[in-house]
């Protein structure tokens, strides 16, 4: 854990860097090159509490989810905040770690907030192996800002702290990531969130009681393993929130009555269908700014494109733990390989027998669907997350991935977010099993009409047992 505390401490003593390596001046005060803050590091994956601003213009903070925001110094009128580009222990879910690459201690870096009209500096030290360069994705700045390595400025080499400046000149959601060896350093984690709070009441920015943010990224890690494969280009087995998968994600808190915000960026390298249970939520900004309210529509789902950012609203006025998901199944599934033959209906009697005289562990699944898996004490390699691990109040969840639970409760204390547990439903509002008619059918077939009386249709039944239609 990070004291934040100690970050302010550590932050406003201005601690010189040391030997840091090269710093690339153009632009840049002397006065601001006399000592670099230090830079903060976390070392865990829980989310942080919103970083209250202690100074500048006020605003009501993002809550990163697994996350947390950069402490800054404020220097001559300036926001110095200072990311170091290194490589990264992640845990992913607990009992699963991934070497990554990230930024101060975390893959995704920690996130940016700042107020428009802000003069930000950053200050970016490379430990990676490799050169890099940081992209202010959204940002209005001048292009020598921008981070494109080889188009707007070299690459910092590994060793060297470069520094970028720039007024935040517009409000809204943004992130970061390396404009350097792309593919390799969003392929391991590299990548940040940023937001910019409006400087005055905005016509088009609500205020908002709750106000979340993640970064959508995916992985592709072999079970057993640590590393990212770098090569993959769609077929990811990690689809992650935060560097996090379900159920390692937490959940989004909220007092029933509260308008929520939250704030979804995509580096992944494809889109994801956002789905939010129980409440309809208007897209009131893009990645090009706040939606004009005239032109927004209700909405249950909302499709983030690679490269965008949306961020969605609602009053959260329904009670209860909602999911909240990306409506691509396979996205809501942990580590699993795709080229598995489908097997429902199959009958594996007999066969799992005669394959466990060579085989001894071996098990027949798949022919009722994949349920299964998710209730199955089935031996995982190390450093594996189960396929589908979440467990709710009710059983199995059969979830994994980019999953996580709107928790909207009447009796969260003022001041506290912190989590309330599962929910207790009134009386009579669970859907539940209902007695049916001894001897009924628990399973019927439709014969095709015309079809000949001599050939019955064979089903299986769940409990293992061939069953003749008639
Ligand atoms: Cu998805």
């Amino acid at each position: 854990m990070i004291s934040r505390r100690n970050l302010f401490a550590r932050a406003a003593a201005g601690a010189a860097l040391g030997a840091a390596g090269a710093v690339n001046a153009s632009g840049v005060s002397r006065v601001a090159l006399a000592a670099l803050p230090e830079p903060a590091q976390r070392d865990d994956a829980d989310t942080a509490p919103p970083l209250t601003p202690p100074n500048g213009r006020p605003y009501n903070p993002v809550v990163t989810l697994n996350g947390w925001t950069l402490p800054w110094r404020q220097r001559d009128g300036v926001k110095e905040f200072h990311l170091v580009a290194e490589p990264v222990l992640r845990e992913l879910a607990p009992g699963t770690t991934a070497h990554l690459w990230g930024y101060n201690g975390q893959s995704p870096g920690p996130t940016i907030e700042v107020v428009e009209g802000d003069r930000v500096r950053i200050y970016v030290t490379n430990k990676l192996p490799e050169h890099t360069s940081v992209h202010w994705h959204g940002q209005r700045l001048p292009n020598g800002m921008d981070g494109v390595s080889g188009l707007t400025q070299p690459a910092i080499k590994p060793g060297e702290t470069f520094v970028y400046e720039f007024v935040a000149r517009r409000p809204g959601t943004f992130m970061y990531h390396p404009h350097a060896d792309e593919m390799t350093q969003m392929a391991m984690g590299m990548m940040g969130f940023w937001v910019t709070h409006p400087k005055a009441r905005h016509p088009q920015i609500a205020e908002v009681q709750r106000d979340f943010c993640f970064l959508l990224s995916s992985y592709d890690i072999d079970p057993g393993s640590y590393t990212p494969r770098t090569m993959t280009m769609t077929d990811f087995n990690l689809w992650t929130w935060n560097s996090r998968v379900f159920p390692g994600i937490a959940p989004l808190n909220v007092r029933q009555g509260d308008r929520v915000r939250i704030r979804v960026g995509n580096l992944t390298m494809t889109n994801h269908p956002i789905h939010l249970h129980g409440h309809e939520f208007e897209v009131t900004g893009t990645d090009g700014g706040p939606v004009p309210k005239t032109a927004r529509w209700p909405e249950v789902t909302t499709d983030v494109a690679v490269g965008q950012m949306r961020q969605i609203e609602f009053i959260a006025d329904e009670p209860g733990d909602w999911a909240i998901h990306c409506h691509k199944s396979h996205h809501t599934m942990n580590a699993m390989g795709h080229q598995v033959d489908t097997l429902i209906g199959v009958d594996h009697r007999g066969l799992a027998a005669r394959i466990n005289k060579v085989i001894p562990d071996y098990m027949a699944m798949g022919e009722r669907g994949m349920a299964d898996m998710a209730e199955m004490e089935m031996p995982l390699p190390e450093n594996t997350v189960p396929m589908m691990g979440g467990r709710g109040p009710h059983g199995s969840l059969e979830m994994g991935g980019m999953f996580s639970v709107l928790k909207v409760r009447k009796d969260q204390k003022p001041g506290d977010y912190g989590d309330p547990g599962w929910y207790a439903p009134p009386a009579g509002s669970v859907a539940r099993p209902v007695a049916t008619p001894a001897g009924a059918p628990a399973a019927s077939v439709v014969k095709p009409a015309g079809a000949p009386a001599s050939e019955p249709l064979r089903v299986r039944k769940p409990d293992g047992h061939g069953h003749q239609g008639h």
